[in-house]
């Protein structure tokens, strides 16, 4: 981590609805990093990033998780948050130090009450406002092997997305 050029140093949250599979997409990355030899699981109550009792016993993530690992001269610095309603206060600090939000939606729900407020969350936080290259947030398409995937394809994203743009906007009318 310490050879990294800090240019090449990308941070960032992972949120999004419980159960959408954000610990499961932290865990993988990890082990593709080599920062882990075996890969974690939240099913076998391994995950290196639901590592407190509490977690390990309900299998949901109660606590952000600040995570980082290498990857091809960049240093992945991200958080694993929980969507756990009275833990989402986790969330949203997670989400003012980072530059870019990901999303995970699960391809057999689509948008979720917990995948409208991280979004939301990251807009009211503005993730991008130090980022120069205005990253952005990112949908991250989860649980595909749950759906026959000629279902969800083509146009899940640009169905997700345009139903995240919807639902903030109608929140935003709300409030
Ligand atoms: N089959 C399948 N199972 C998955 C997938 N992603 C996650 N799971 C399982 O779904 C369950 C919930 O996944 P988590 O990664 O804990 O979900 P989370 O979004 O971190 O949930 P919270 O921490 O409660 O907010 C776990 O048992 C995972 O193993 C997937 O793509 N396919
Ligand atoms: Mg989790």
């Amino acid at each position: 981590m310490e050879n990294v050029a800090v240019t090449n140093v990308r941070n960032f949250t992972i949120a999004g609805h419980a159960g959408s599979g954000k610990t499961a997409l932290s865990d993988p990355i990890l082990f593709k990093g080599a920062k882990v030899s075996r890969l974690g699981s939240v099913y076998d109550g391994n995950s290196v990033s639901n590592d407190q009792p509490d977690e390990r016993e309900r299998q949901h993530s109660l606590y952000a998780t600040p995570l980082c690992c290498e990857w091809k001269d960049h240093a992945l610095c991200f958080i694993d948050t929980p969507d756990y309603a009275d833990y989402f206060g986790d969330a949203k600090a997670a989400l003012t130090v980072c530059d870019t939000a990901l999303i995970v939606v699960n391809a057999s729900e689509g948008v979720e009450k917990g995948t409208r407020r991280s979004w939301n969350a990251a807009i009211d936080y503005n993730v991008t406002r130090n980022c120069k290259e205005r990253i952005g947030h990112f949908v991250i398409m989860n649980g595909k092997d749950h759906v026959n995937i000629s279902q969800v394809k083509p146009g899940f994203i640009a169905a997700i997305s345009k139903q995240l743009q919807e639902a903030a906007a109608k929140d935003a009318a709300d409030d």
